[in-house]
């Protein structure tokens, strides 16, 4: 069983957005095109509350794409994003959202940022992603989404701990690239095991 596993294709990570990804939107219809290879089809929505302590505007003096240190360790402050159903949260248009499975939202927790599909940025808390897929008998994940280098790598890397088997499709991903940010997570997914599609 193989699950496409999208992640945060949302409109705040796309042009105009709060938190914009350069060409995020021009994945979304390659999204589409690839539904129907894949027994499961799972979303997943950044949806932070008000005043999250991943937003700069949430400390003092903090500007952002700056590090803070948090006590699960670095964390990038960003700007204000991806608020619980905010116009900014809600997937973007162009995705077919239609044929999800299930929808996992993160980053729910003021006190932790959650980039991963699997656990929040204190490597502890889960979402329950793992146990769905396993439930369901799924163990080939193909992840596509925003932002390569942030929330799909660490998904990635991951499902990869979890024991699934991960290619990441780079073509239907865009990044970041904050200080060398995209290099790094290609060749720590490499590292860990995923395999990178061009
Ligand atoms: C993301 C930064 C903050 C992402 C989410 O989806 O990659 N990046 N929140
Ligand atoms: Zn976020």
């Amino acid at each position: 069983m193989k699950a496409l596993v999208v992640i945060d294709p949302q409109i705040d990570f796309c042009p105009g957005g709060a938190l914009a990804v350069a060409d995020g939107d021009s994945i979304m219809q390659p999204i589409n095109a690839m539904m129907d290879a894949f027994d499961m089809v799972i979303l997943t929505q950044d949806w932070h509350p008000q005043g999250h302590s991943s937003f700069a505007s949430s400390h003092e003096c903090a500007a952002p794409f700056t590090l803070t240190e948090m006590p699960y360790g670095p964390q990038v402050l960003w700007p204000d994003h991806c608020i619980q159903g905010s116009e900014g949260a809600a997937f973007h248009a162009a995705l077919d959202t239609d044929r999800a499975d299930a929808v996992i939202r993160k980053g729910t927790n003021p006190a932790v940022d959650s980039y991963s599909a699997f656990f929040e940025n204190d490597k502890a808390t889960v979402t329950g992603l793992a146990g769905l897929l396993r439930e369901r008998g799924c163990e080939d994940l193909t992840m596509v989404g925003l932002a390569t280098d942030y929330c799909v790598a660490w998904s990635a890397l991951d499902g990869v701990a979890n024991g699934f088997r991960v290619d990441v499709r780079l073509p239907a991903c865009r990044a970041i690239d904050l200080d060398g940010s995209l290099d790094k997570a290609l060749a720590d997914m490499r590292a860990a095991g995923v395999t990178l599609v061009e």
